[in-house]
């Protein structure tokens, strides 16, 4: 029995070795409000298919796992996000009651793999959490990247993040972090985190070269690709570290843990910025869907 489905469109795409990029659906969910979620999310595909791909939004719907998204389906996930929000640890359970979720980074390159895609965007990932010594929050996205061979284009992670420590726990897994044409390790809302990126490559086409050789070595890691948000959407530094902080203490003080953590700081960021975060995301993803698309292009070819 499979619990995999997809689209008419992509299921020929797949076969006939077409560019695809895949595309997660917490971020629909979980990641950003009514409307402008599902207005984003049609953005991402429509760029992607101006580039020259073909996108595949991922999903578990009535306990399959679905690879490409309705119109319909979209307006579901959008407007409920009641959703569960699925990791790896999540499939058995939620395929087993024929349940529906969305799913996170891990998930999605999980849904991904088992479709044979290889490149997907996001805006940001998750990873070990500020105080994790502590807490021991370190999000299943790091482990994922570190077992399933699907290339994550990302705008680096925010810094609600401990980004040392995050870069930290992929070095040791052997996930490699390239810069696309930046030295620095991006913090998603900021181009600039003060963090070397542990490598750097500047153009699709070299991109793709690395990947190849990567996995044509055998290696089972995925890699995490760290695309800068482009500086004209960048946020003021000091203004947004000041938001995290605060969004940081509340949710402690409201002792707020495991997966309702990074939703829950998401959204107190938004409110705290008055939008002005949300429009920088919605940026820096569309960057992530170009960048994914002209990648996998580049990957079709080889
Ligand atoms: N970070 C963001 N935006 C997001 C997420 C993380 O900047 O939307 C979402 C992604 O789906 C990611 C998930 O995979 O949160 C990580 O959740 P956790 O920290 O609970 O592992
Ligand atoms: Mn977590």
């Amino acid at each position: 029995m499979s619990f995999l489905e997809y689209t008419h469109e992509l299921k020929a795409a797949i076969a006939n070795g077409e560019p695809i990029v895949a595309l997660e659906s917490t971020i629909i969910a979980h990641g950003m409000p009514y409307p402008q979620n599902k207005k984003t999310a049609e953005t991402l595909e429509g760029i992607i298919r101006e580039t020259g791909a073909i996108p595949a939004t991922i999903t578990i719907l009535q306990g399959k796992v679905r690879i490409g998204l309705g119109p319909d389906e979209l307006e579901y996930l959008a407007s409920h996000p009641e959703v569960h929000k699925a990791s790896r640890r999540d499939f058995g359970l939620i395929l087993s009651k024929g349940e529906s979720a969305a799913t996170t980074v891990a998930a999605t390159m999980i849904g991904a793999n088992m479709a044979g895609i290889q490149i997907f965007a996001t805006g940001g990932i998750g990873g070990v959490h500020r105080g994790a010594s502590e807490t021991f929050d370190i999000s299943a996205d790091l482990q994922e990247l570190a077992r399933t061979p699907v290339a994550v284009v990302s705008a680096g992670a925010k810094s609600i993040l401990d980004l040392r420590l995050t870069l930290e726990y992929l070095e040791t897994m052997g996930v490699p972090v390239v810069g696309v044409g930046t030295d620095e390790f991006p913090a998603f809302y900021t181009d600039r985190s003060g963090i070397k990126a542990p490598s750097r490559l500047d153009t699709p086409a070299e991109i793709a070269q690395m990947l190849h050789t990567q996995w044509s070595l055998g290696f089972e890691q995925g890699v995490l690709l760290a695309n800068p948000i482009p500086s004209e959407f960048a946020m003021d530094p000091e203004a947004i570290e000041d938001v995290i902080s605060r969004a940081l203490r509340e949710a402690e003080a409201r002792n707020i843990t495991g997966k309702e953590l990074t939703p829950y700081l998401l959204g107190r960021i938004k409110e705290l910025t008055e939008g002005n975060s949300l429009f920088s995301n919605i940026e820096l993803v569309k960057n992530n869907a170009r960048l994914a698309a002209q990648i996998a292009i580049e990957l079709a070819n080889k």
